[in-house]
């Protein structure tokens, strides 16, 4: 039966969520997803999918389910008073990994509470609708705004199909990128920026970035501050091979190539190669060619700004003009940061509430 979640449920909710939010790089092109399994309100297992091609959620936490039950020597009554919370719709198809709905059953676990329905083709509550017809008791949804949010690149994809897409720049006092013809300049950004621009990074399942950038910045584009996984790398440009002892092509000698666009601009081709390389989220990193190719579009879902308020170059490379209303706003070490959300990312509506946003985007302590 379909029942209203349960207050009791929100914290349980809430775990699955947090189990979740990994490296996106990691599970891309599939959504990020945590599951918990109560027994008399108490937390008893849990489990995140790690990656790509591996298991599922609630497969994992399922197996740390099983365990509990031989240690403390429970059968299959006791499954029957257990809970299953997941932060999203559990699967009902055959993917690189079986269905998760045969594992729930094949449990006997008695109630599942679910954050949001996957909205995957294959899937659009067909796994909600399945363990309903088995007599399970199914609530729902919990946090739905929350849990979509965080998918957000996942849902993206599967409703525009294209990549989610975060632009990101530092800029100097005066509004400049780089020295222009004499070359990139000093660093601009401080180190505790560069650190939350490596957690940024690792977020993402790609990094672009335009192939000129790539040959007079000649920069080295992972996550090492942060640690892995990296995203992969796209650059963008003509065919022109770029020369093999670049930072870059020593690391990753074949990096994924986008064609310039011909005129008129489109990005359609962009979005196809990348979708069908299974990245689902893109982090342009320049230089303002790149951005602007984007920009001009209007087809950019976060930009991140880093500032350095005392570096002045005089003249330079201009970097974009920014939209108004930041959603963050705040010191990052010497740098001033901010974040902008497209408005069509509406917060309440398809987002979560501005407070949840602003949070969001606070650099976590681990990075401070
Ligand atoms: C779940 N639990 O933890 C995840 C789900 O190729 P596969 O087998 O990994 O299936 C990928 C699809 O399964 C993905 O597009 C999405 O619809 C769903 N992801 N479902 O029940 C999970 N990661
Ligand atoms: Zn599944």
């Amino acid at each position: 039966m379909m029942r209203p979640p349960l207050p009791l449920d929100l914290p349980f909710i809430h775990r699955c969520l947090e189990l979740a939010e990994g490296p996106a790089a990691a599970v891309s092109p599939n959504p990020l997803v945590g599951a918990v399994i109560t027994l008399n309100n108490q937390m008893v297992a849990e489990g995140y999918h790690q990656a790509c091609g591996s298991a599922h959620a609630e497969v994992n936490a399922l197996e740390e389910w099983k365990a509990y039950l031989q240690i403390h020597q429970l059968d299959g009554e006791a499954a029957k008073a257990a809970t299953l919370y997941i932060s999203l719709e559990p699967c009902n198809h055959q993917g690189r990994t079986p269905p998760c709905t045969d594992a729930i059953l094949a449990s006997g676990i008695g109630t599942v509470v679910f954050a949001c329905t996957d909205p995957h083709p294959l899937v659009q509550g067909r796994g909600l609708q399945r363990l309903l017809e088995a007599n399970l008791e199914i609530r729902g949804p919990v946090l739905e705004k929350e849990a979509r949010w965080m998918n957000r690149r996942f849902e993206t994809t599967v409703h525009h199909q294209r990549p989610y897409i975060v632009l990101k720049w530092a800029r100097t006092a005066d509004g400049y990128l780089d020295q222009g013809e004499q070359g990139p300049g000093p660093k601009i950004s401080g180190s505790l920026a560069q650190k939350w621009v490596h957690g940024l990074r690792r977020q993402q399942a790609a990094l672009l970035v335009g192939a000129r950038t790539v040959l007079v910045d000649d920069p080295i584009l992972d996550a090492r501050l942060a640690g892995p996984p990296h995203p992969r790398i796209a650059v963008a440009g003509d065919s022109r091979p770029l020369p093999m002892d670049l930072q870059v092509l020593r690391k990753v000698p074949q990096p994924l190539w986008l064609p310039w666009p011909s005129a008129p601009y489109s990005l359609a081709g962009w979005h196809e190669i990348l979708l069908e390389a299974g990245l689902n989220s893109l982090l342009v990193e320049g230089g303002l060619k790149t951005l602007e190719l984007f920009l001009n579009e209007g087809c950019w879902d976060e930009i991140h700004v880093l500032e350095n308020p005392t570096l002045r170059f005089g003249k330079g490379t201009p970097a974009p003009p920014e939209p108004e209303n930041p959603l963050v706003q705040l010191q990052l070490g010497t740098d001033r940061y901010r974040v902008y959300l497209h408005p069509g990312w509406v917060p309440g509506q398809n987002a979560p509430d501005l407070n949840y946003l602003r949070e969001h985007f606070i650099p976590q302590p681990s990075l401070t």
